[in-house]
């Protein structure tokens, strides 16, 4: 419990409006944890999987109409729409209260109120904020568990602060029509009603650590982003610090866990992961810039993980983890995703709990999948054997690179580096990809997607493309170097040329290269493109025409896409930095 004034009377309204039956403080601690599993056995949110193959694992299965992220009922509410900016959904705050409260009211009835006390960052790091949450869902309760820090220390920390951000969700009937994920950034709120899927309800991820923190950001002087964070060990044991920007289900856990080629671990080459999503940094007092994860465990995509995509993601989620929406193996009640093994199993239910025909599967149909395209795992960070020995400190890694990229299957290089770091903000923010099973809506189509930060900026992203211009005259000749990567360039039959992966390594030692003044690079209209011979092909089944070609700038693709860039700043009228439209022109120019 506590004595501060203000989480007292916030949660004493939130009694009053929701209704519940009784008011449970989660602490952390196992014994509450594992009442806690129990008692979602017993409602049915949780089935528990085989003891001794996976120790401490759930299964759960979220509605079928409730499976991602909802872009298109995610609010951000400010006083003005401009606040707001074009890219995000707006309603006037006092209008979205009253019409949220509506629907949340009474809605815990004959429930439990629970209270989730929790830290985003070490508890007490100087880079670290609290939260707090209140649920109707036992399921969100153990995600929560996982994914944040929770604890009594939580409200110590906190004190008589008000410095703390308010999240309220009520699943309330799960009904699609009604379903509101809504940001308050003036007042430190977050009202989520009506889903029960992971985005969307464990409000310290992409509610709180994306688009509240982003406002945070930009009014305090740093960035909370949509960035893995990795180091980079080299033989002789230093290791630098990448983070790197991707949007939803392009890549950014895969390679914070990457595993290298043979001959480089031979070298001792190794890669450390600090976190896979999000990245809050600070200009340390050194003049450079530093990053912490405020997350505490990995919300990943099952399908595709597997002990040769992703060793470490598929080691972490061998206990203590929480499926969902993943196929039930009932030979041995275990969990099956597609892209994990071969075996389908015979007899198994899919996502939906219905028994699953493995004849019946086609690669090509979603519709006949055993797992969601979109079916997640929740695991432990401390899980992952490749967590950094910085993962749990709060001062954050000096950040030596950030990295954009996306899924283009034409356009973008396999990488590049920016001419400097205004040029880097442009590329940033003309970032694209294809769109993917994260988000609700069509899947394969191209759009702008900004620092992959499209869904998560919680406010106008002129005004967030000007704090980005700010943040890197803040940081002068200390600033990180700006790159783009693409792993998913793809021949004429749609096959992906690059085996990405364990492979991207050779990407990531030429960006390290270059900041260090390593490596050679040949100038193009976009920025630096490596020379083919400084990727080093080792072992690899691929010769150097098939590299040649993927390391290409299409200048007809180019003179296109820098029309669509054209037509994407038109969206942000006057709160376009003039940088960026200078970085728009000169590319033209160089285009010609
Ligand atoms: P969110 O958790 O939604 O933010 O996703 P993410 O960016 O962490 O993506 P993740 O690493 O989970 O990868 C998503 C999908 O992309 C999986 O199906 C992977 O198998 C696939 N993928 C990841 N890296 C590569 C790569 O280098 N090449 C190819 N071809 N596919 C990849
Ligand atoms: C994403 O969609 O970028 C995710 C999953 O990381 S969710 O938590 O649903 O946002
Ligand atoms: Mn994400």
């Amino acid at each position: 419990m506590t004595k501060n004034e203000t989480v007292i009377k916030w949660l004493g309204e939130m009694e009053e409006l929701l209704t519940p039956d009784k008011v449970v403080w989660i602490n952390g601690s196992e014994e509450q944890t594992e009442e806690l599993r129990k008692l979602a056995v017993e409602l049915g949110e949780l089935t528990k999987l085989n003891e001794e193959k996976l120790p401490g694992c759930y299964l759960h299965r979220t509605k079928p109409n409730d499976v991602a992220r909802v872009e298109d009922r995610t609010f951000i509410c400010t006083t003005t729409k401009e606040e707001a900016g074009p890219t995000n959904n707006w309603e006037d705050p006092a209008k979205m209260y009253k019409k949220l409260y509506d629907i949340a009211r009474g809605s815990y009835k004959g429930r439990t109120m629970y209270v989730i006390p929790y830290s985003m960052g070490p508890i007490g790091s100087p880079l670290a904020k609290i939260g707090i949450e209140v649920t109707d869902s036992v399921y969100v309760v153990l995600n929560m568990l996982i994914m944040t820090r929770v604890s009594d220390k939580v409200m110590e920390v906190l004190g008589d602060s008000n410095d703390w951000v308010r999240g309220l969700h009520s699943r309330c009937d799960i009904d699609p029509e009604n379903r509101y994920i809504c940001h308050f950034p003036q007042d430190n709120t977050i009202i989520s009603v009506n889903s029960g899927y992971g985005g969307n309800v464990l409000l310290g991820k992409k509610c709180f650590a994306l688009r509240i923190a982003s406002y945070q950001g930009w009014k305090e002087g740093w960035m909370a982003e949509h960035m893995l964070i990795l180091g980079l060990q080299n033989p002789k044991g230093e290791v630098k610090y990448i983070a790197a920007a991707f949007p939803s289900a392009c890549g950014k856990t895969n390679l914070a866990m990457l595993i290298p080629p043979k001959y480089l671990r031979d070298k001792g080459y190794k890669i450390w992961t600090v976190g896979d999503d999000i990245s809050w940094m600070r200009i340390g007092p050194d003049g450079y810039l530093y990053a912490i994860n405020p997350e505490n465990g990995f919300f990943g995509v099952a399908p595709g993980t597997n002990e040769h995509s992703n060793f470490n993601a598929l080691e972490s989620t061998k206990k203590n983890t929480i499926f969902t929406n993943v196929a039930l193996d009932l030979n041995d009640n275990t969990v099956w995703w597609e892209g994990l093994n071969k075996n389908l199993p015979e007899n198994a239910l899919d996502w939906k709990g219905n028994p699953w025909d493995p004849a019946k599967f086609n690669k090509a149909d979603k519709t006949t999948c055993a797992a969601h395209p979109n079916s997640r795992f929740t695991a432990p960070a401390e899980n992952c054997p490749c967590i950094s020995d910085e993962f749990n400190k709060g001062q954050g890694v000096r950040i030596s690179a950030i990295v954009f990229g996306g899924r283009r299957a034409k356009c973008a290089p396999l990488v590049y580096q920016s001419k400097n770091w205004e040029n880097g903000v442009f590329v940033g923010s003309a970032m694209a990809s294809e769109t993917t099973a994260a988000a609700a809506g069509a899947v394969g189509v191209v759009r702008r997607d900004p620092m992959a930060m499209l869904p998560f900026c919680g406010y106008h992203m002129g005004d967030y493309f000007r704090h980005w211009l700010e943040m890197g005259k803040k940081l002068g000749d200390k600033a990180p170097k700006i790159f783009n990567v693409n792993w998913f360039r793809t021949d004429d039959e749609g096959n992906f040329v690059w085996p990405g992966f364990g492979d991207n390594m050779r990407v990531l030692n030429w960006i390290i290269d270059r900041c260090e003044g390593k490596a050679d690079a040949t100038e193009t209209a976009i920025g630096y493109v490596p020379k083919p011979e400084d990727i080093d092909l080792t072992d690899l089944d691929m010769d150097m025409e098939t590299l040649k070609d993927i390391l290409t700038v299409d200048k007809d693709i180019w003179t296109k896409e820098a029309e669509e860039i054209e037509e994407h700043y038109k969206k942000f009228g006057d709160k376009l930095p003039a940088e960026l439209r200078a970085q728009l022109d000169n590319l033209k120019a160089n285009l010609k």
